[in-house]
């Protein structure tokens, strides 16, 4: 039997588990292979990878659709489950509703809404996030509990107050009404240089529901000291995706310059691996 076609754990059975949960970043099942074999629990099917694998911002420009054909062509692909980074939900709270039901159809287990006005921005980029009302919000993250069919169905419920400059108090206010009003965690969203605002968050955080972090910008945190610190689930959101951008750009540029691909030849993954990724034994197997 091919081993894609294994079943995954729901992301919420990789909770149970207790421990930190580390989840990278991808954008195509070769990209989920690597963060699976790698040793990460979940894939993140992360709303700035899928837009720019199609060159374009993450900027709400693409469709549900979209972000959901990504998603499950990743979850059918691997045997660790997909977290889905699904924006704002779409819209309202009818497009939250029908987000839910099609992604739990597509056997996805778990997804991230995030509290910015549809159409959204990626959150570093550098001009002011809009924030739904609180409440507004709440009503989104209940809709969504109310229509989930499988109790397994996770739900991340991700403020992006630190991002617009509203405050820690602002952070743990909305997130204590987001876990009140049915969020299986929360995901607390920084862009500072240093981790000093989501440890504020983390020292008065009552744990209601497990803490999700995105260390972008403050990549020297350690996860151990995260975790000490309160953090249940981080997530390597953007790292294989800007590894790949300056590894791709460097090769090609060294084979145009050089005329000769033979500079890149040790530095470039052999057919060999190509193929392991691919599974192609097991395919080659069934025509035998
Ligand atoms: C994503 O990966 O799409 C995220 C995380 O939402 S971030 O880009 O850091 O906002
Ligand atoms: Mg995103």
């Amino acid at each position: 039997m091919l081993s894609s076609s294994t079943c995954s754990p729901s992301f919420r059975q990789v909770m149970n588990r207790g421990g930190l949960v580390r989840l990278a970043g991808a954008h195509s099942p070769l990209g989920a292979a690597l963060v699976q074999e790698t040793g990460f629990d979940a894939v993140w099917a992360s709303s700035l990878e899928i837009s720019a694998a199609r060159c374009l911002p993450d900027a709400s420009l693409l469709t549900m659709t979209d972000y959901l054909a990504a998603a499950a062509q990743i979850q059918a692909s691997c045997s660790i489950p997909v977290v889905a980074d699904v924006d704002t939900g779409f819209g309202g709270n009818m497009n939250v509703a029908h987000m839910v039901r099609e992604y739990e159809r597509m056997g996805i287990t778990a997804v991230c809404i995030e509290d910015k006005h549809f159409p959204k921005m990626n959150s570093f980029v550098d001009r002011g996030q809009l924030l739904l009302d609180a409440d507004a919000f709440c009503s989104k993250l209940q809709v969504a509990k109310s229509v989930q069919e499988s109790p397994e169905f996770y739900l991340i419920a991700r403020t992006e107050a630190l991002i617009a400059g509203m405050g820690t108090d602002e952070a743990l206010r909305r997130c204590k009404m987001y876990a009140d009003a049915g969020a299986d965690a929360v995901l607390v969203h920084s862009k500072a240089k240093a981790p000093s605002e989501v440890q504020e968050f983390l020292a008065a955080w009552d744990g209601r529901v497990p803490v999700v972090i995105v260390p972008t910008t403050y990549p020297d945190w350690h996860a151990e000291d995260a975790h000490r610190a309160g953090v249940s689930v981080i997530i390597y959101a953007n790292q294989a995706l800007r590894a790949t951008v300056q590894a791709v750009s460097s090769t090609l540029k060294l084979i145009r310059e050089k005329g000769t691909s033979t500079p890149v030849e040790d530095e470039i993954a052999p057919m060999a691996e190509v193929f392991r990724l691919q599974k192609l034994q097991e395919w080659t197997a069934l025509d035998s």
